[in-house]
């Protein structure tokens, strides 16, 4: 008799395993087959690795999934995410709303996996953090996952050093991830193992879906390398469980990474893709498409399942997962609760910082002695005053860290301040992370900080945006208050040629939805520009800074860099305030926007500066503020910025004018590009007075 239809109480225990293990199965083939799309095969061969974790090991409440010391789940290989849709309904965990509450119902239910991929399903074709509760990082783009989860890992010892105490494990969370091929293939998983390795992290484990299967076929086509020894040579503690079927030993696997001291371990896991599929396994036939109507019915006969049901779940499932993780993680999350209390009466700062850490709040005089610059012609650079800034926050936000992929002292993201040390393998309270030059791997630790809910930054050349910028989209997607800080933003490092200067970069992060460029224009913007970052819960932001000095702006002549908290602002006006062209300028070209205004008034032209340091927090003023900017009836306009032209029409229109780059740079000192390229006040005053007589021009002729 099938086990799915037998009395439960008849069951042996490893019968009971397998009813729970063939539910995700068969959960899994049918929504797939419902949506007619998705990824079947995965899931049928990891089944009883993600109930071996989740029932068995995980320490997580499904009662409370946001609990801060829970274990962390990652599904890497995303597109198998109908083990996590099944995982969560099964477990029952509970939904969270946006202030961090449980809201009494179910994230998952199976209604949502009936409607698998569908518009509004809690079951979208891959996890997505911040739309489903219980997941904790989105996944999709292969390698992602993994490399996220070193953030995670770095976070716990983190803040296990910060704020554990003795008889206090307050923090002593494990990380989980579950990678494919698809992952392993990826250059950022290599980036952030090595990472991994090299920091000693004991808390990650990786469970490799060795499964030799991917899109295209068999992974003798592509990928033949040594997979076992490149972690051992990476350091990692490697491991290996030959049946994927066989539970114990993989929970004896798992076991074993929870003894392990002094390195990550990585599980790798010998697996058969569309198991139980008579026509499909191990074919990739099994990856990407439903099963066929009757491929599913010959795989439930084969399960020992009813061979009509559909979207079963038998008798004493759901009470399973209760018996097993329910239990298991309430009593661990009220054991951790109460814990807390005591923390909390003996420690109170220490529980504080704990707590509005976890909503994402600021400490009091979380702004405290922020640098202001005076006036000066000579100045300073965006990087500089960058790094005044930023060894300011660090000290007054306990948990706001971050580093650089090997140019900390280029970028001057370097913590300076005493006792801010580097986080190692041997120093897990250092302040200053050491990326290596990893700058995808980067991106993403700086998101699965995020996750952890620390304030992360990472910083790397602006041109090298382009190495982390899959890592920069999914913090947008998963609205992660993740910083990124891009110094040498245009051409500011002259010599070092066309490689090293940034064009079309401004732009097309501009384009990322919900990411936060800022390119502040003097040292005080810089300031306001974190100012205003700091305080984001669910934005990233990009922060692009100048390498070479820019001149301190005299805001007792010229408005206030606060300016900057509203995207674009008037900085420099001609009396009466009633301009006939405007010149709209960011980051190294708002003194030159300025230089070039103060020409103009001296020859009787009424010009605006407008200093726009961010489209995307413009865009949110109310439509009276931005016309108060950039009033509609004044179409003689200039924008200024060492950047791709691209989408500046935007500000402009189709009749203005944008002195920008339509080429790539070239390699030379900075005062000769600037002028090769038309960075001078003369060219922007001849397109100002261009401007002025174009409009005139068009005026008097509708006249
Ligand atoms: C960065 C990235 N490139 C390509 C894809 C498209 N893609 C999705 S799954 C897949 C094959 C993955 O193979 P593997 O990780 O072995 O997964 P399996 O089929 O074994 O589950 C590919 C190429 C992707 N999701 N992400
Ligand atoms: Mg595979």
């Amino acid at each position: 008799m099938s086990t799915a239809v037998a009395d439960v109480q008849a069951l042996t225990a490893a019968q009971l395993d397998e009813l729970c293990i063939n539910t995700i199965r068969t959960l899994s083939m049918d929504a797939v087959q419902q949506a007619k799309s998705g990824h079947p095969g995965t899931p049928m061969a990891l089944a009883p690795l993600v109930y071996t974790i989740w029932n068995r090991v995980l320490r997580f409440d499904p009662q409370n999934p946001i609990w801060p010391n829970r274990d962390r789940f990652v599904l890497s290989n995303g597109h198998a995410s109908m083990l996590l849709w099944s995982a969560l309904h099964l477990t029952g965990v509970q939904a969270v709303n946006a202030s961090y509450e449980t809201v009494g119902k179910p994230s998952v239910t199976l209604d949502d996996i009936r409607r698998f991929r569908q518009l509004d399903s809690k079951a979208p074709g891959h996890p997505e953090y911040h739309w489903v509760s219980g997941v904790e990082t989105t996944t999709g783009p292969l390698g992602q996952g993994v490399a996220t989860s070193v953030g995670m890992a770095i976070a716990e010892k983190w803040l296990a050093h910060h704020y554990n105490r003795p008889g206090f494990e307050i923090f002593d969370y494990n990380i989980y991830a579950v990678c494919g091929d698809g992952c392993l293939m990826e250059g950022i998983s290599s980036e952030a193992a090595s990472l991994a390795g090299h920091l000693g992290l004991d808390n990650l484990c990786w469970i490799y879906d060795n499964n030799h299967i991917t899109i295209e076929g068999n992974t003798r086509l592509a990928f033949t390398e040594d997979v076992e020894t490149r972690f051992l040579a990476y350091g990692w503690n490697v491991l290996r469980v030959g049946n994927a079927n066989d539970i114990d030993r993989i929970e004896h696997a798992l076991a074993t990474f929870r003894e392990t001291k002094g390195r990550p371990t990585f599980i790798v896991l010998d697996s058969h893709i569309g198991y139980g599929s008579p026509h499909k396994q191990d074919t990739a036939a099994a990856h990407g498409e439903p099963l066929g109507e009757d491929e599913v019915r010959l795989v439930k006969k084969a399960y020992g399942w009813p061979e009509d049901a559909k979207f079963l779940v038998p008798d004493g499932v759901y009470d399973h997962f209760t018996e097993g993780i329910g239990k298991r993680g309430a009593e661990a999350r009220q054991k951790w609760l109460k814990l807390f209390e005591s923390y909390r009466a003996q420690y109170p700062s220490l529980a504080v910082e704990i707590e509005l850490m976890q909503k994402r709040e600021l400490p009091a005089g979380w702004d405290r002695n922020l640098p202001v610059f005076p006036a000066d012609p000579k100045g300073i650079a965006g990087r500089d005053a960058s790094g005044k800034t930023l060894n300011v926050l660090a000290q007054n936000i306990p948990w706001f860290l971050g580093g650089s992929a090997d140019l900390g002292p280029s970028n001057k993201t370097t913590l300076t301040y005493s006792g801010a040390g580097d986080f190692q393998a041997n120093d897990r309270g250092g302040k200053n992370l050491h990326f290596g030059i990893r700058e995808h791997a980067m991106a993403a630790t700086v998101n699965g900080l995020a996750l952890s809910k620390l304030r992360p930054f990472g910083a790397t050349f602006f041109i090298f945006s382009d190495y982390a910028r899959p890592a920069i989209r999914l913090a947008a997607l998963m609205e992660l208050p993740s910083l990124f800080i891009f110094t040498h933003d245009a051409m500011g490092d002259g010599e070092d040629g066309p490689t090293h200067q940034p064009i079309e970069h401004l732009i097309s992060l501009r384009a990322i939805p919900g990411l936060i460029t800022l390119r502040p224009g003097d040292a005080n913007e810089v300031v306001e520009a974190y100012r205003y970052i700091v305080q984001l819960r669910n934005q990233p932001t990009v922060l692009a800074l100048s390498r070479q000095p820019l001149p301190t702006l005299d805001r007792s002549k010229y408005a206030p860099a606060s300016g900057v908290a509203k995207g674009a602002y008037v900085l420099a006006d001609c009396p009466g305030g009633n301009p006939e062209v405007i010149i709209i300028a960011s980051g190294s070209e708002v003194s030159l926007a300025v230089e070039a205004h103060e020409k103009l008034l001296s020859e009787g032209i009424r010009s605006r500066v407008v200093s726009m340091p961010s489209w995307e927090i413009f865009e949110k003023q109310p439509r009276a503020y931005r016309e108060s900017v950039l009033p509609p009836n004044i179409t003689a306009r200039v924008a200024v910025e060492q950047a791709s032209t691209f989408g500046w029409e935007r500000y402009v229109g189709t009749t203005g004018q944008v002195v920008g780059m339509n080429t790539f740079g070239a390699s030379a000192p900075l005062k000769e590009l600037q002028r090769k390229f038309g960075f001078e006040p003369d060219h922007v005053i001849a397109a100002a007075k261009e401007q002025l007589a174009n409009a005139r021009d068009s005026s008097s002729s509708k006249r």
